[in-house]
């Protein structure tokens, strides 16, 4: 019988475990994960976390636009070990999350594996020592340390690779430009003239928290049709007597949440309820794929009823869901106010001053933000060379495949934490990469008490879970027509190369027990 605490450790002796190095590539929800897990959970390891930033907290470490929050209910966002009864908000600002992450990891000693300002630049396996052959820089000095390990696990998180727009002349624009990834908080955006490119969840947090400066003149350059939601999880509010149009959380109901255990419970509950109810949007033609887009068609009139022409540029033809839904809290209501010009138009080119549209008109700017994304189907940014010094960027083409987002043929010892088919667009997502890590110990366990060298999934297991997302994703609104980082090609491909078949609580089930038969293993010479 298991011990009914998740953390403590079986009395297993410590010499029947191989000793394994284990690399990790990032110290972000993922890797924070990680290194309380793995230590946690298996013994004679060796570990460190290389994170490339000064900082752990990952996205919320590197994402600090204004208005940057977790439009998802923080009491969902959070590792179930380690709720939080006090987070200020429904949807938690960046800097709270980022806070919360360094004390989660300082809580469970996670820092001692973590090295700071080194980035991975290249890693290969070495057949002949079946080991990974790692090099990294320290960003400080620009020193490159070389470093081995028999097991490397990217937790590198998926959207970090900065996707400025291809807009000819971006380069001369002489007044201040910045991606919302990379956000300059010196700028004074106050009486000025601004123009954000984008209608992103990023645009979607930025725009209302920017329009309100004083003297700011913003000109929202957005190519194509949004859908704004409901809050998510207002209906869990509603039932626990919230008001979903006030997100703050009062001091006396995060009292409430810390002295009384049930209650707040209760809460996390009916937010987990509310969230898994939202999974039957994602199919085509579904009744609550109908009824979302009733719901939120209504809303989006009422909300923009100020400047009716608005609805006719940005509600969308394609089905709800299709590219990511944002609750947008403030969005619709910004774009009507007077400082505000919403344009649809076609963007030309960019010179020192202006943004200049296809219809000839040039619209003077003083800064110019790009809320344009990520290059989110890429391979990770560091060079990855499996068996036969094969290129997981060659693997990756013409899309990403994986062994249940998990693992790729070739690249043996290899782990991804949110690699490609990872993400949801209806549930949890900590709630996904806690389950990717447990897998993953699970694994570096099953290497280690074997004792074999290596293992990795086998190629007709790959094929089978890549056509599996391929008939799945057929079914789903995920392919219906719109551009988004979910798509393979840039958001136009057709594959859905960003997101995990099926529903979170799918993705429990299907990782909850690994297929060893599923895995090919070499033995050490
Ligand atoms: O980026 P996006 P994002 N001219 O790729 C437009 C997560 N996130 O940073 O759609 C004009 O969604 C582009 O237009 P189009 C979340 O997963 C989470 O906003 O290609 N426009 C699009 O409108 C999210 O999905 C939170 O036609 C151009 C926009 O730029 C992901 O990050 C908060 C253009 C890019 O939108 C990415 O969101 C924020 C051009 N040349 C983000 N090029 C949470 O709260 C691009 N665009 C959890």
């Amino acid at each position: 019988m298991g011990s009914t605490n998740p953390f403590s450790l079986k009395a297993e002796p410590v010499e029947n475990l191989r000793p394994l190095k284990v690399r990790v590539i990032g110290a972000g929800y993922s890797g924070i994960y990680l290194g309380i897990r793995i230590p946690q959970r298996l013994r004679n390891i060796d570990l460190q976390i290389y994170e490339k930033n000064s900082g752990i907290g990952g996205t919320w470490w590197e994402n600090r636009y204004p208005g940057c929050a977790c439009d998802i209910p923080a009491h969902s966002y959070q590792y179930s070990f380690a709720g939080n009864p006090n987070w200020s908000a429904f949807y938690a600002p960046a800097e709270e999350i980022c806070a919360y992450l360094q004390s989660v990891a300082e809580k469970y000693g996670v820092a001692r594996y973590v090295k700071l300002s080194r980035k991975v630049t290249s890693c290969r396996w070495n057949d002949g020592a079946k080991k990974w052959e790692i090099t990294v820089e320290d960003t400080t000095t620009g020193q490159v340390v070389k470093d081995d390990a028999d097991v490397l696990i990217s937790a590198r998180g998926n959207l970090n690779d900065i996707s400025w727009p291809n807009i000819h002349g971006l380069d001369s624009f002489k007044g201040e430009l910045m991606h919302s990834a990379a956000w300059n908080q010196r700028y004074d955006f106050t009486n000025k003239k601004v123009g954000v490119i984008g209608g992103g969840s990023s645009a979607i947090q930025i725009v209302p928290s920017l329009q309100k400066l004083e003297g700011i003149q913003m000109t929202c350059f957005v190519r194509s049709r949004t859908w704004i939601s409901n809050p998510f999880g207002d209906s869990a509010m509603v039932k626990l007597g919230l008001d979903p149009e006030k997100l703050d959380f009062s001091p006396e109901q995060r009292e409430e949440f810390n002295t009384d255990p049930e209650k707040y419970l209760q809460f996390r509950k009916a937010i987990e309820v509310d969230g898994n109810t939202i999974h039957g949007i994602t199919f085509k033609d579904s009744n609550a794929q109908k009824g979302a887009e009733v719901a939120f068609r209504t809303m989006m009139q009422e909300r923009l009823s100020r400047k009716p022409e608005i609805c006719d540029v940005l509600l969308p033809t394609f089905a709800v869901g299709c590219r990511r839904l944002t609750p947008g809290p403030g969005y619709l209501e910004a774009l009507v106010e007077d400082n505000v010009e919403l344009v649809s138009d076609k963007i030309a080119s960019i010179n020192e001053k202006c943004v200049v549209l296809e219809n000839g008109r040039e619209v003077q700017l003083d800064a110019l933000v790009c809320a344009t994304g990520f290059n989110a189907s890429s391979p990770p940014p560091f060079h990855v060379y499996g068996k036969n010094g094969c290129a997981l960027q060659q693997r990756f083409r013409p899309h990403p495949e994986t062994y249940l987002a998990i693992a790729v043929d070739g690249f043996p010892n290899f782990f991804m934490m949110l690699g490609p088919n990872s993400a949801i667009g209806s549930g949890s997502l900590t709630m996904m990469i806690e389950t990717e890590g447990d897998y993953i110990v699970k694994c570096i366990r099953k290497l280690q008490k074997e004792d074999y060298a290596s293992m990795m999934p086998r190629a007709d297991r790959v094929r089978d879970f890549s056509e599996y997302c391929h008939e799945y994703f057929k079914k789903t609104v995920y392919m219906d027509e719109c551009n988004s980082w979910y798509r393979s090609e840039g958001g136009k491909g057709d594959r859905v190369t960003g997101l995990w078949p099926g529903s979170t609580l799918h993705c429990l089930e299907s990782l909850r027990a690994p297929r060893w038969e599923d895995f090919e293993y070499e033995t050490k010479d």
